[in-house]
């Protein structure tokens, strides 16, 4: 399919390591790839489900050992160590090629392996990606079609240029030996003993977050955990909005809103660009242009219903994969905690065995039938308010960057950062207090600046930099923020409604972008006068109740300021002077 030399190379090389007894080319043609999943539910690997209710759709169920992105076994590898860690698992690159040679050696006897070219971003666009990933699995293949451009184009378009090299086998699924490599100085991902999504979809966490923030910053651009949305007010016009949330804080259901009724009455609408991944680069104009580089949707399917989401739900209604969720054997469809109020009777849980809604542990809990981390896998295309800047080779340009977490007090419902450098401290700051719902204690909090923790491909303080350096070169900054949707009562109950009524907070942020509101000047950033919060429609809210949303509590936050020292202290030598400058005048500021 190609006289490209690196990539013939590549193969060659591959094929002697791990040893295929075939290798098949991904031609991206949907002749191929419906004979891939016709072999794949003669494997035994997807179950075809019912194709008049959900045409195109299947299901997988994985090992019930690998159901999850796993931190502990990713490595950043670099020649020096303080360029990935300290936050980074990192491994020296010689000892990490060594240790990964001599697991793939072998790996894929009897087995087929193929060759997916896949673009990150429009194909042929001047600022897309191409990668090859080498795997022997066959639900890697069929994930990768939904969740990337793949195929003869994508080959085409690369012509003899360069690409990221990445090798995949599930090998015997082993977790002492599962490794999940990058090598952003070698343009390289190697990752074994998986086949979870996360690990093994290689254009996503490990393409377009780990290695492609290590080429944004030697390139000049970012690669950001953000989705993208764009708000159309009355009048037709479109404002776009990158925003970074930590797991567990919504960002499936931000990116594709549905406006509260009032709104929708006058005219607005919500389309979303992306939902996990951002590539942001300076326009010719000095603005910032954001697109989504992935062509999917990899969303938790528990929670997800016609309320939460329908968007995401209407998207997984045709030509998509599900995995780990329950199959309900009497129509042959799918069903998860919090899809609706009647799980079926006559079942087959996640882990495959039979199961019907009502069954109990030991200890009388319920026993779910789907994984907490199942997913779907379904196209953007699917998604009834996709932009129709999706494609769109240069992207959208962005009016504001918005940060966000879990707080139960200290963060306001919303606040501006003063200036760029200011935000980047926001962003660096981010935090999310764990739920009751998870393990372990409740209320810790958890820093995961710009919510990329787990997905930068370099060190930490260095990432700051170049976040720092980057607003030199935009001319036409976008305005910062930090929303907190989670801010509770003195009982613990959420006041604010979240959902579709974020739609007002995103209102007040792009007045504040186009200098049409006032603000109130504190210690940490501007924020609103509760006033200028529309609660027009809102049950229960009032003035008041926005008020309270909106206070900061200076005691509380001088505190957090300790937590962020020990954070940066954390981080270690590289984390730049401007942001502790920052700490420092917010320290000042409210002890004033
Ligand atoms: C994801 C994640 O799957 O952030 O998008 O873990
Ligand atoms: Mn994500």
């Amino acid at each position: 399919m190609t006289q490209n030399k690196k990539v013939l190379e590549f193969i060659e090389q591959t094929k002697q390591l791990c040893q295929p007894d075939n290798i098949v080319w991904i031609d991206g043609s949907e002749a191929q790839l419906e004979a891939l999943r016709a072999q794949a539910v003669e494997e035994g690997i997807l179950i075809k489900l019912n194709q008049e209710k959900l045409p195109g759709c299947y299901l997988h169920r994985t090992e019930v050992n690998d159901v999850a992105r796993v931190e502990g076994r990713t490595f950043i590898c670099s020649k020096n160590k303080d360029d990935s860690a300290p936050i980074n698992n990192w491994m020296e690159t010689t000892e990490a090629m060594n240790l990964m040679n001599g697991l793939f050696n072998g790996v894929m006897k009897g087995r087929t392996m193929y060759v997916i070219p896949y673009s990150m971003g429009a194909v042929g666009s001047k600022f897309s990606k191409i990668g090859i990933e080498l795997t022997d699995s066959v639900y890697v293949v069929l994930n990768m079609a939904i969740m990337t451009r793949v195929g003869k184009a994508v080959i085409d378009a690369l012509g003899d240029g360069d690409f990221i090299k990445g090798l995949h086998s599930y090998a015997d699924l082993c977790e002492e030996r599962r490794y999940i490599m990058h090598f952003p100085e070698e343009n390289t991902i190697m990752s074994i003993n998986s086949n979870y999504g996360g690990n093994v979809l290689l254009g996503k966490k490990c393409f377009a977050l780990r290695i492609a923030s290590f080429l944004g910053k030697n390139e000049g651009w970012m690669a950001e955990h953000m989705l993208i949305l764009g708000i159309e007010n009355p009048q037709g016009e479109i404002k776009y909005i990158a925003a970074a949330f930590p797991s567990a804080c919504g960002k499936t259901n931000l990116a594709m809103l549905i406006p509260p009724e009032i709104y929708k009455n006058k005219g607005y609408k919500v389309w979303c660009v992306g939902d996990d991944i951002a590539w942001i680069r300076v326009g010719e104009d000095g603005r910032l242009w954001a697109v989504n580089p992935e062509n999917g949707f990899f969303g938790v399917a528990p929670g997800t219903n016609m309320k939460s989401n329908p968007n995401a739900l209407l998207s997984t209604k045709n030509n998509t994969i599900f995995t780990n969720v329950v199959q309900n054997l009497d129509d042959n469809t799918v069903w998860w905690e919090g899809l609706d109020k009647n799980p079926p009777k006559n079942a087959i849980d996640w882990k495959g065995n039979p199961w019907n809604g009502d069954m109990k542990d030991a200890d009388g809990k319920a026993i779910k039938g789907a994984h907490p981390n199942s997913r779907f896998t379904a196209p953007t295309v699917n998604c009834p308010c996709l932009s129709d800047q999706f494609e769109a080779p240069n992207g959208v340009p962005i009016s504001a960057i918005v940060f966000g977490g879990r707080r139960a007090k200290t963060a306001p419902l919303v606040y501006q950062s003063k200036d760029w450098n200011n935000g980047v401290f926001v962003g660096s700051i981010m935090a999310s207090e764990t739920t009751a719902a998870a393990t372990g204690a409740v209320g810790v909090v958890r820093r995961d600046p710009m919510a990329m923790r787990p997905f930068v491909g370099y060190n930490m303080g260095d990432y700051f930099k170049h976040w720092i350096e980057m607003g030199d070169k935009i001319k036409n900054q976008p305005k910062i923020f930090n929303v907190n949707w989670f801010r509770t009562d003195d009982e613990g109950n959420f006041i604010w409604p979240g959902f579709g009524d974020n739609l007002r907070v995103l209102e007040w942020i792009l007045a504040r972008c186009e200098d049409k509101v006032d603000a109130k000047e504190t210690a940490i950033g501007y924020v609103p006068n509760a006033k200028d919060i529309n609660i027009e429609g809102l049950d229960g809210i009032t003035e008041e109740t926005i008020e309270d949303l909106l206070t900061i509590d200076n005691a509380q936050w001088l505190k957090e300021t300790e937590g962020i020292e020990s954070f940066y202290g954390e981080l270690g030598e590289r984390v730049p002077a401007e942001l502790y400058a920052q700490l420092e005048t917010l320290k000042k500021n409210l002890n004033k």
